[in-house]
């Protein structure tokens, strides 16, 4: 896209100032993302981001959900002494139609935030108070959302998390065939499909109705917290994929990112090392701002999404491999099979630190309770 089309689509918002430079902006695989610097001395910068209709086929019911969403957070926190609802919420700003979006010609869909300043997104955490702060900030963001009417909020993508859906579209995909690349995967197609019922537990644990669902974030990556200048929380962000799920989920995603002491998609997998002073500081930090929206079956359900998360992770990117690379953005031709590895890799290191993992959750809980 040139500058002279991003322009005239920046325009069509109601901005403040004037754009002195538009750049691509992030590492999210989803969206193409610019930050709009504004010429404007101490005007604000924006997020401009073309949203990926490939994925997100239904914008309306999507920017819907995110104005429900970010409505209720900043009306909640604005009752909240301390609070500041402009930081510790995203903002979207309207079209000038009065629109949360904006449709062009050639079919493409636009939206554009308030460039949140002096913040930072990790795709790698370095810090033990990182990892607390990614716990406060989504298990904040958990507990503020406990009590939104969900029945206001639209399934976008709906089985999302759901094991039983995502092993649909793998054997789909095998089946299909459609760039006869299965006959290159055997070995990690093995170490998916040979998991499938231990990973089934989350799903059964809330098909028999021992896990409530709840109004949950559904890509918790370490970087779609923003941290402010002093690595303390601030905003949690991405919220496309807000949507009914397991708590387990949201836990299970960020700890997939946090603990992890390689990239998402590490070649050399020796690399891949599971840090596990990052997991507690994570855990304590979840735990404790999740405060008393926590029962005793969802915690026991934590360590499981530890395990869910990376797993499902690995399974979509091998789908994806199978399939020719048509959902994930890639940046060569092994991409997904690289991070399919990585992610397998991942899900085995965990697995040796399952009975920790539990040790240290149900530690935090208790002595959570006990400080009531
Ligand atoms: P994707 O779905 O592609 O991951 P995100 O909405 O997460 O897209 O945005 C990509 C990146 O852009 C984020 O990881 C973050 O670094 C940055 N970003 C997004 N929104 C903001 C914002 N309002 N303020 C500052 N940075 C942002
Ligand atoms: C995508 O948008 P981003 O990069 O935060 C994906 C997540 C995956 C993640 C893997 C809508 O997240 O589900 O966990 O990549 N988002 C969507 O890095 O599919
Ligand atoms: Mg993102």
């Amino acid at each position: 896209m040139n500058s002279e089309n991003l322009l005239s689509i920046i325009e069509k918002f109601q901005i403040r100032g004037n754009v002195e430079s538009v750049e691509k902006f992030g590492s999210g695989h989803i969206h193409d993302t610019y930050r709009v610097k504004n010429g404007l001395p101490g005007g604000d910068d924006y997020i401009l981001q073309r949203i990926n209709t490939s994925i997100f086929k239904e914008v309306d019911m999507l920017m819907r959900n995110m104005v429900v969403v970010t409505d209720f957070l900043k009306a909640k926190l604005s009752q909240m002494p301390g609070s500041n609802p402009d930081k510790e919420v995203l903002t979207i700003i309207p079209a000038v139609d009065g629109k949360s979006y904006v449709v062009e010609a050639d079919g493409s869909y636009w939206r554009f935030f308030l460039f949140l300043k002096d913040t930072r997104s990790y795709d790698l955490v370095e810090t033990e108070i990182q990892a607390y702060q990614g716990g406060v900030g989504y298990g904040r963001f958990y507990a503020l959302l406990s009590d939104l009417d969900a029945s206001q909020l639209g399934e976008v993508l709906p089985g999302f998390h759901c094991i039983g859906n995502r092993h649909n579209q793998l054997q789909d995909a095998i089946s299909k065939n459609p760039v006869d690349r299965v006959k290159d995967v055997a070995v990690e197609l093995s170490a998916i499909l040979s998991r499938v019922p231990a990973m089934s537990k989350i799903r059964e644990m809330g098909l028999s109705g021992a896990l409530p669902l709840r109004t949950t974030h559904n890509d918790t990556k370490f970087n779609n917290v923003l941290l402010d200048a002093n690595d303390m929380a601030q905003c949690v962000i991405d919220l496309d994929t807000i949507m009914p799920g397991y708590v387990a989920y949201d836990f299970g995603d960020a700890i997939r990112t946090i603990v992890n002491s390689a990239e998402e998609d590490e070649k050399e997998l020796d690399k891949i090392q599971v840090n596990m002073n990052f997991f507690e500081a994570f855990a304590r930090g979840f735990i404790k701002a999740a405060s008393g929206n926590l029962t005793r079956e969802e915690a026991d359900s934590l360590a499981d999404g530890c395990l869910l998360l990376p797993y499902i992770m690995g399974m979509r990117f091998l789908t994806d491999y199978i399939n020719g690379d048509v959902y994930y953005k890639v940046k060569f031709p092994e991409h997904n099979l690289q991070r399919a590895r990585a992610q397998i890799r991942l899900v085995e290191k965990l697995e040796e630190q399952y009975d920790s993992m539990k040790r240290i959750i149900l530690d935090a809980y208790s002595e959570n309770l006990s400080a009531k």
